[in-house]
């Protein structure tokens, strides 16, 4: 009877409970709904539904722009987004059931009870749908979009993310945030890029979700069924990218959100630094130990303690008497100096930079119109608004000053923005250029504008290339700035991880990023070092920095062996520069990353997500890397289809396969793709050095066709808008046997007076040169320097010494056919 009465009860209250559910799900889950009309204008469809308006605009034959809101659209504003839509053929019709939409590229087809898209190849293979019963709804103010989960599908991208190459399985949240030595599974971390590239069934897409909200993204984390991205305020704004090859998507990505310019040479060589050096005399005690040394090097950086006080735009006079005379004894020496600079500015009555701030009204405030002050490293301080016009232009003004003092890049810190507490009220106001918003749609943009006053104003102050580095971002940062991943370990899972939070920047449309090589918290052993240099060559920002309570991370101070090893590798990248600035150039072109996931040119290869394999990359158009942690002594390499060559004695290795191979402390695991070519130059001390007057241009024999554009230029100024450069197209095709330097292009003369053609993997094959035979010459050649008394096997030596034919040709010539 008891047992009876319990039941029934409990019974009754399933069936409450779910009544409440379903009454509950229509009110806190607003869906879109049904559509209600539909307007078709040129390339663009707005629609009403039950619930929402939603726009959906073709930009291009590849990329259509869904935006949706409860009310009607607001204003239509971006600070990631450059481009307009191109006019473009689209053909748009409608039934009583749909509206389809098909490009060039690409077809969309809206459903319209209730509103869902379904994205379609021209031979209607889906390639990316929402999911049904789910689509897009709202929760309070918060915006959802829900894919649904295709079989097999990967995901990449994300920008600086930590975790797997693939996404599968995991949730993002992106609020940037300073995450001082960082787990190498936590997030958010310091910057976010709210796009990601999706891969299945041999498609391949991407998706930018354009809003500056607090947002999410899951790819199956927590669920069987769907990916999402939803933003905790404001539209719902997403670009759908659709291309074949995966490399395109990018292409795409960065068409809309930009590109880099071409970056300063000097940045492109070996960085010094430590948090912080001082006085000036430690400054050129590191200076010429690196010159001692025979270190190249071409930046030393200054970090917080050459400020007075932390203050921003300030020296201390004790330990910086003279910047300037420091800075121009540093140029001589052929060094470039880069300061760091915080946002916040402290509140102290007398202190310039404050009290123009203040007059000039323009930091970030609460509602009542008082300043916000928040305690960072000066003390209590208030943040310049870089969201509001005023106050970029303020900062551009105040960092004048750094011009004067000879200083040719700018580290920007902090901003994320960073305050003892790590808690900024979500009250506090932005001008966000004209509209205003919180902090909980401002925060995740200020990183951005203020890497973009950096550049606008640093720019404008040295009349040439500045270099800018920044912590926090957003999408287009590329435009701007440099990124570097922040406060890491001197764990080998970090450097591996700091591989995979480049390729994945890099995915994201930012070519030019580094992390702290040797790991900021904590002290490398000797072997994680020298692993982390090696590597750090093969990063676009080649710095290594390390922690306030650190030992000493210079290239010295780890030993001899150590020193030989990672001076070997600064050599090969000082000797690299040639190919290293013509693939920034191809950034500049296409938005292609120089450090390139093998996802992007083996996307649908299983292989290439596996844990084992994700932190192999290629470096730029040529070189694939395979970092291995310091501790191994033997590693397995996947080498994708086609053929490889071991960077250091030439030896072919057949693709499609996973190789077993001893790995030792002295060399990188590094190989050329077949068919390669590799513009080299003469070992010099730092960029501001005139290599000899000849370029060496390595090709590897291989099956594939390939194209190279090598490129050169001032290496400072912007003269190269304008024209002023020399660039040359050099062709490999491998049905006809022949490698092609198409006709100089631009105004100036090449640096070179020769190009020496080195071939790797001919042979002794015959040689003709616009069809007459050409004598070649052998000789030995080497990519690294035997390491002298701590090789006792000779392994170094041994790999070194090929073989290799090589023809001499100049420069200035026209154009010119090698066939073999
Ligand atoms: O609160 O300027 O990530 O690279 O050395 C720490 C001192 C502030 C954090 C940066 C780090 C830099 C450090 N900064």
């Amino acid at each position: 009877m008891m047992k009876n009465t319990i039941k029934l009860l409990s019974g009754l209250l399933v069936t409450f409970a779910c009544a409440g559910s379903a009454m509950a799900q229509s009110s806190v889950v607003k869906s879109v709904g049904n559509v209600t009309n539909v307007q078709v204008n040129g390339q663009q469809v707005n629609l009403t539904t039950a619930n929402a308006h939603v726009q959906v605009t073709v930009y291009s034959p590849s990329v259509i722009r869904v935006r949706m809101d409860k009310q009607q659209l607001g204003r239509d504003f971006s600070y990631a987004v450059i481009a307009q839509p191109e006019k473009v053929k689209a053909t748009i019709t409608q039934t009583g059931d749909n509206v389809s939409i098909v490009t060039d590229s690409v077809k969309l087809v809206i459903g319209k009870k209730p509103f869902h898209t379904t994205f379609y190849t021209l031979d209607n293979k889906v390639i990316s749908e929402d999911e049904t019963g789910l689509n897009t709804s709202w929760v309070n103010e918060s915006v959802t979009t829900y894919k649904h989960m295709q079989p097999g599908e990967h995901f990449v991208g994300l920008g600086e993310k930590t975790g797997n190459l693939d996404r599968k399985g995991n949730g993002y949240t992106n609020w940037n945030s300073d995450t001082y030595g960082y787990r190498t599974d936590q997030d958010p971390i310091y910057s976010d890029i709210p796009f990601y590239i999706g891969v299945h069934h041999d498609v391949n897409y991407g998706i930018f979700m354009d809003n500056t909200y607090q947002s999410d993204f899951n790819f199956g984390a927590s669920n069987n069924r769907f990916s999402s991205f939803s933003a905790r305020g404001g539209e719902m704004n997403y670009y759908f990218i659709y291309h074949k090859q995966l490399a395109d998507i990018i292409t795409s990505y960065t068409a809309l959100t930009g590109r880099m310019k071409m970056p300063p040479l000097w940045s492109l060589g070996y960085q010094q630094n430590r948090y912080s050096y001082y006085p000036d005399t430690e400054v050129m005690r590191i200076a010429q130990t690196l010159r001692e040394k025979k270190i190249p090097a071409d930046g030393i950086t200054l970090d917080i303690h050459y400020m007075d006080k932390y203050k921003v735009f300030t020296w201390d006079k004790q330990r910086f008497p003279d910047p300037a005379k420091m800075n121009a004894k540093l140029k001589d020496m052929g060094f470039k100096l880069t300061v760091i600079v915080d946002p916040g500015v402290k509140a102290e009555k007398g202190y310039g930079v404050y009290e123009r701030g203040l007059k000039d009204d323009i930091f970030i405030k609460y509602a009542d119109s008082t300043n916000y002050t928040g305690e960072v490293w000066p003390g209590w301080c208030h943040f310049p608004d870089f969201t509001a016009e005023k106050g970029r232009n303020w900062w551009q003004a105040e960092i004048k000053k750094y011009a004067d003092d000879g200083i040719s890049g700018i580290w920007n810190d902090m901003n994320e923005i960073s305050t003892w507490g790590q808690k900024m009220p979500d009250n506090v106001l932005f001008n966000y250029d004209g509209q205003t918003a919180s902090h909980l749609q401002g925060r995740n943009i200020y990183g951005l504008n203020m890497a973009r006053a950096s550049f606008e104003g640093f720019r404008k102050a040295l009349n040439k290339r500045p270099f800018i580095l920044t912590r926090s971002g957003y999408a287009g940062l590329q435009r701007y700035t440099a990124i570097w991943t922040g406060d890491n370990r001197a764990e080998d899972d970090h450097m591996l991880m700091g591989v995979r939070l480049l390729t994945s920047l890099g995915m994201s449309g930012v070519p030019f990023t580094g992390m702290d090589i040797g790991g900021f918290t904590g002290n490398p052993t000797v072997p994680l070092y020298t692993r982390w240099m090696q590597i750090g060559a093969f990063t676009p920002y080649f710095r290594n920095h390390t922690g306030v309570n650190t030992k000493s991370a210079e290239p010295w101070a780890f030993g001899e062996e150590a020193l030989e090893i990672v001076r070997n590798y600064i050599n090969l990248r000082y000797k690299l520069m040639p190919f290293v600035y013509s693939s920034f150039y191809e950034a500049t072109q296409n938005g292609h990353p120089v450090v390139r996931s093998l996802a992007i040119n083996y996307t649908h290869d299983e292989k290439v997500y596996s844990a084992k394999y994700q932190n192999q990359y290629e470096f730029g158009n040529g070189f694939m890397v395979a970092p291995f942690a310091s501790t191994e002594t033997y590693g397995t390499v996947y080498f994708p289809k086609g053929q490889w060559y071991n960077l250091y004695n030439d030896e072919l290795i057949a693709g499609n396969q996973e190789k077993i191979m001893p790995v030792t402390i002295q060399t990188l695991p590094v190989f050329v793709k077949e068919s390669s070519i590799i513009p080299m130059q003469s070992l010099v001390q730092s960029t501001s050095e005139k290599p000899t007057d000849t370029l060496t241009v390595h090709i590897y024999k291989g099956n594939l066709n390939n194209s190279f554009v090598y490129y050169e230029d001032d290496g400072e100024s912007y003269n190269y808008e304008n024209g002023s450069f020399y660039k040359r197209t050099i062709t490999y095709d491998a049905a006809r046997k022949q490698i092609t330097f198409a006709k100089a292009e631009g105004s100036v003369a090449s640096k070179f007076k020769h190009i020496k053609v080195q071939f790797h993997g001919f042979g002794n094959a015959t040689v003709k040169v616009n069809n007459k035979s050409v004598k070649t010459n052998t000789e030995a050649m080497s990519f690294l320097k035997a390491i002298s008394s701590f090789d006792p096997q000779g392994t170094v030596n041994k790999a070194d010494g090929n073989n290799t034919q090589s023809i001499m040709l100049d420069s200035n010539s026209n154009a010119f056919t090698i066939s073999y």
